[in-house]
């Protein structure tokens, strides 16, 4: 998940992120011709005062990717460390990696304010574009305050990394049967597979005892932030983060409605199915008519994917395929083999195969011995090909689904890396988003039915249903999710939601967009937002909703490409040498065109549209308004 941004590895919220341009003694870029390298006082690198011309612009340009690569391999190599070795002295050292890069970044986009207003290149004038949009996390220039914004965004993200929640209610219902303090993905798992509600709001409610701390914290990072932003001449951080679509923050934002207009009737749809099915099985007085979803029954922490109750809500029992997470086990994957069989996938459209040291160096399995970040992310260490994931991987579709997601981020990485740091990124951070999801598109029963996981596979209508059932459960579920987690962010940014509203703000926003309610009283003790990954960790969310736009348009388009007519859910492009080939162009574009451009390339079409997913899941869409029809949809 990479913001366009500058970052070798895709979680970064700026370029070069949170995470920092190293501590080693790294040489500095090699000058570009005619320029010495410019040190500040402490010996920071920073690009050569250029003069404010054409040339100098281009000289300048060219200086900020050379020093980048440098910065990028050294802040990434200590971010891996970090984040698969969480300690005291490898958070200290990832902080003063990204406060360095911090630093670097700021001086740079300052730097390049002399170049506004002349006639440029198109090619020196986008690399400029990207580079002033590329601050997800802008420094102020007070030492002290750079400091302890490097800090605090370090520690905020190591403190979820480690987060346990400890309760009597809880011995034996971990990895370990002795112990009762619980780490996100065990709770995580009990959220998914129980149905015994008392447990369910025991692990819910218990989860979001790591956050409050975080609080004072956030909210001092927000201000911090804000300062950066404020000397680099934006508003606030949340200028920034919309600004850096191709078009104006306003415009961005109204798009982003649009979608979401579109997408809602789907949503709502399906909301009032889970719903009536859930008051089945828990009882009225748990989910009343007409009124919000309980957050805890929904089988996931966030209530951001509702795929794992999907035993709950199947529209025609016992019709569709055996569980995916059932077969898996039985054909005995594991960890590394789920990896192998996600990049056969995109082998089979002609890519290349992983390199070797993406096996070597990947982290595939919650350690043991010490604490780690376990959220799934993509790398590429030195920008020049030395990809890796981290996840803490386990054998079931869930996983199966995220693994190609992020390998999705290693073959943009991988085919983009011959660019100039600058535009090595996605068109934009949702289309970086999007390329795994897309190829989870073409995961289908057939498909599984092709790689040996089933035997037989029907195609009857409840079949259909059923499946496209299980899709909903991921794709439409997420929707308002995804675009809300922003929304919430801009207006604390914007100071429009102060520090002291922030509980009050979310929930009302989880309440009017993804008709959920907190299933017990929240206060401003509370800090929920901080209970969800990307909020301390500073990773935009935009992105995802996009994302979940894009896979189903980018689906379409490569369907068409391998010569498919059929409906569009049965769709699979394995082994589509044409549909690859579409991707790979797209891929290889990285962010050195403005994203319409990109999407034309692979779809035909310069506009993000909905009419892709409205028409994947028109049948479960007509079955479930007649499910609905005795409902009082809602909350
Ligand atoms: O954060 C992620 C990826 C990492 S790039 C695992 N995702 C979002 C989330 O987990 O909340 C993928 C789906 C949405
Ligand atoms: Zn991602």
């Amino acid at each position: 998940m990479r913001i366009r941004t500058l970052a070798p590895f895709v979680l970064g919220a700026s370029l070069l992120a949170p995470f920092g341009c190293g501590t080693g003694p790294t040489p500095p870029a090699a000058p570009p011709a005619g320029a010495a390298p410019a040190a500040d006082a402490d010996g920071g690198m920073s690009p050569a005062e250029q003069p404010a011309t054409p040339a100098g612009a281009e000289a300048f340009v060219k200086e900020v990717n050379e020093q980048l690569l440098d910065l990028w391999q050294d802040a990434a190599r200590v971010a891996w460390v970090k984040s698969t070795y969480i300690t005291h002295d490898t958070e200290t050292l990832a902080a003063q990696a990204s406060e360095r890069v911090m630093e670097y970044e700021a001086r740079a986009i300052k730097a390049a304010t002399r170049f506004d207003g002349l006639e440029l290149s198109p090619e020196v004038k986008r690399q400029l574009y990207l580079l002033k949009y590329s601050a997800g996390l802008p420094a102020p220039s007070d030492p002290q305050k750079r400091t302890e914004l490097a800090e605090l965004s370090t520690k905020m993200e190591s403190a979820y990394g480690k987060g346990k929640f400890c309760s009597p209610k809880l011995k034996g219902k971990g990895k370990d049967p002795k112990r009762d303090c619980l780490s996100l993905p065990e709770l995580s798992k009990i959220l998914a597979k129980s149905r015994d509600k008392d447990l369910l709001l025991e692990v819910w409610r218990g989860w979001r005892t790591v956050s409050p701390e975080l609080r004072p914290m956030y909210s001092r990072f927000v201000e911090l932030g804000n300062e950066g932003a404020r000397e680099l001449g934006f508003t606030d951080m949340g200028q920034i983060w919309k600004g850096r679509y191709d078009m104006s923050g306003d415009a961005f934002v109204a798009e982003m409605d649009r979608l979401w207009k579109e997408v809602k009737p789907l949503y709502e749809q399906l909301h009032c199915y889970v719903r009536a099915r859930l008051r089945r099985r828990y009882g009225a007085a748990a989910i009343a008519e007409k009124a919000p979803i309980p957050a805890h029954l929904l089988g996931n922490m966030w209530a951001q994917e509702w795929a794992n109750i999907y035993d709950l809500v199947e529209p025609f029992p016992g019709r569709g395929l055996p569980d995916l997470t059932i077969r898996l086990k039985q054909k005995k994957y594991d960890e590394v083999g789920m990896v192998r069989l996600a990049e056969k996938f995109f082998v089979s459209l002609g890519m290349d195969p992983l390199p070797k040291t993406f096996w070597e160096r990947s982290l595939f399995l919650k350690p043991r011995d010490r604490e780690v970040v376990c959220h799934a992310s993509a790398w590429d260490v030195t920008s020049r090909g030395d990809l890796r994931i981290k996840m803490c991987i386990e054998v079931n579709h869930e996983d199966l689904v995220t693994i190609h997601h992020e390998l999705g981020h290693n073959y943009y990485f991988h085919y983009y890396n011959h660019l100039p740091p600058l535009y090595q990124a996605g068109a934009n951070d949702g289309f970086h988003e999007g390329i795994g999801d897309t190829l989870a598109l073409s995961v289908t029963p057939s498909y599984l039915a092709k790689v040996g996981l089933y035997d037989r596979v029907p195609n009857d209508e409840p079949a259909e249903i059923n499946e496209l059932m299980k899709r909903a459960l991921e794709g439409i579920a997420f929707l308002p999710f995804g675009k809300m987690i922003d929304q919430w962010r801009w207006e604390v940014f914007n100071g429009e939601t102060p520090a002291t509203a922030y509980n009050a703000a979310w929930w009302k926003m989880r309440t009017e967009m993804q008709g959920i309610a907190s299933p017990i009283e929240r206060t401003e003790k509370d800090f929920d937002p901080g209970a969800k990954f990307h909020i301390p960790a500073n990773v935009p969310y935009t992105r995802y909703f996009i994302a979940r736009i894009l896979q189903y348009q980018f689906h379409r388009a490569l369907c068409k490409a391998s010569g498919y007519t059929g409906p569009l859910h049965r769709c699979s492009i394995f082994d589509s040498k044409e549909a690859g080939k579409k991707m790979m162009g797209m891929l290889a574009l990285g962010a050195s065109k403005p994203w319409p451009d990109a999407l034309e390339a692979i779809t035909g079409e310069r506009k993000m549209t909905a009419n892709a997913i409205i028409d994947y899941y028109a049948p479960l869409m007509k079955w479930l308004g007649e499910q609905n029809q005795k409902e009082q949809c809602g909350w």
